[in-house]
């Protein structure tokens, strides 16, 4: 039997795949039509039928240095065997300590206490836990308000569900914390801008009309994505992120920037706080910590959001921060991420995708004129293509998209609207070309 009809042999059917309640798809059109991945090697994916795919988001925006690193391989398989768990509560284990050092020596001036978390929406929620306990240790106990953005995301949690700013992601859940919105900033004017859009700073201002209607004792912390991923690649207007910072310090308001899918490279810097030149209170991170390998989040906060903490925790051997996850800085995700980070400071991960990004630009803007394309918007290595709705289907266009680039091996996200890239920066300039003539040919066969 060739390679091939042996691979088609061990096809699941279609009883098999019922029980896997799968997260964020349509479960009964993915159990009719599956796509199965087996395997995946550098910028590709192999699919259960023998296929390769072209790795277009990076998994899920997570391993932009690419599949099956050795390095990271070896770390987790050695860290597994020498301890393959200890807890982080009352006692550490020793790689902890140095991934802690190592987050704090590459993020950037100001931040330097990290806190483990599982996840990127675990990272959030401990954010916005730690903003009002900072608050109310300061006395100011009344500043529980947060603020976030229409189109932001910040995981699925109460919390981060409740500052997100994607009505899909809330509509069936009820209640969530208190939040307000700062608009998005994706504006008609700036359609096809490339990288940072012009126009726009002046949105940053509906900040001070929320802290005129709510006043500034009663809001805790603004969270924002520094460039937005899943809400569909949402750029930063020039000036906008400074001008948020300004009116944070004015009002003695917190900064969160959620750098999930920015931190590690993805815009050309280590952080979005390097690529747009300003610094948060509190950052969160997760995904390319260990560039996707082993689920892992953190907070790194301000010294005196710590030192706040530390002198109002009572003896010293009462728990500050009565917070934590059982997995909170797990062995084997440390000895991932140590890994992952010495991979990343050792091969210049944000120069590749810096000196990548240009000509990613020009390819990604050669899809303008085509049928259904409405905005294109990019920075560094990420990208989103917005395409003309159906009413009240915004989604089916880039679904099917989606769909005709996997057949055609790129694989290529769809998300509300638009269709998403984040293709790993190791990809070659011969990748991006395939990436987008795939693309644009599925783009024009969709009705
Ligand atoms: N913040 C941001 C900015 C994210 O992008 C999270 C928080 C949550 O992380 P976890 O690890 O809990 O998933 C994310 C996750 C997409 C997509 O379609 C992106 C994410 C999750 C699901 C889908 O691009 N990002």
């Amino acid at each position: 039997m060739s390679e091939h009809a042996e691979a088609l042999q061990d096809m699941p059917n279609r009883e098999s795949l019922e029980a896997f309640w799968m997260p964020y798809t349509g479960n009964r059109y993915f159990k009719d039509n599956p796509l199965i991945v087996t395997s995946a090697q550098g910028c590709y994916l192999t699919t259960q039928e023998g296929n390769t795919v072209f790795d277009g988001l990076s998994g899920l925006w997570c391993c932009g240095m690419g599949h099956g690193r050795p390095e990271i391989i070896d770390a987790v398989s050695k860290g597994i065997q020498t301890l393959d768990f200890s807890p982080s509560f009352q006692v550490g284990n020793d790689l902890a300590f140095k991934v802690a050092n190592k987050v704090k020596d590459l993020t950037p001036e100001g931040l330097d206490y990290v806190f483990f978390t599982n996840s990127g929406s675990d990272a959030a929620d401990t954010a916005l836990k730690m903003a009002r306990a900072y608050w109310r240790q300061k006395g100011q106990g009344t500043k529980t308000r947060f603020i976030g953005r229409a189109r932001g995301y910040h995981g699925v949690n109460y919390g981060g569900m409740s500052v997100g700013g994607i009505g899909a992601n809330r509509k069936l859940y009820g209640q969530g914390i208190e939040a307000d919105h700062l608009p998005h900033t994706c504006l008609p004017e700036n359609r096809f801008s490339k990288g940072q859009p012009e126009q726009g700073v002046e949105l940053a201002d509906s900040l001070e009309d929320l802290v005129a209607l709510h006043d500034a004792s009663n809001i805790a912390a603004v969270i924002v994505e520094p460039m937005s991923g899943s809400g569909g690649v949402v750029i930063p207007p020039k000036g906008y992120l400074n001008k948020l910072r300004a009116i944070c310090d004015k009002h003695n308001i917190l900064l969160i920037f959620d750098e999930v899918i920015t931190g590690f490279g993805r815009t050309g810097h280590a952080f979005g706080a390097d690529a747009f030149g300003v610094t948060p209170d509190i950052m969160t991170l997760a995904k390319g910590l260990t560039n996707g390998c082993i689920p892992m989040g953190a907070v790194v906060s301000s010294s005196e959001i710590y030192q706040t903490f530390m002198q109002n925790g009572g003896s010293e051997f009462n728990t500050e921060f009565p917070h934590g996850y059982t997995y909170s800085a797990h062995p084997v995700a440390c000895a991932a991420a140590l890994a992952a980070m010495d991979v990343f400071e050792k091969q210049n991960m944000a120069q590749k995708v810096a000196d990548l990004s240009p000509y990613f630009e020009q390819q990604i803007h050669q899809l303008k004129g085509l049928k259904h394309v409405v905005d294109i918007r990019n920075f560094g290595l990420a990208g989103a293509i917005e395409i003309d709705s159906f009413a009240n289907e915004p989604t089916k266009r880039p679904f099917e998209i989606f769909r005709r680039c996997w057949e055609a091996g790129m694989f290529v996200r769809c998300g509300g609207n638009t269709v998403q890239l984040a293709p790993p920066f190791i990809s070659t300039k011969e990748q991006i070309d395939e990436l987008f003539n795939v693309l644009s040919d599925s783009i024009v066969a969709t009705n």
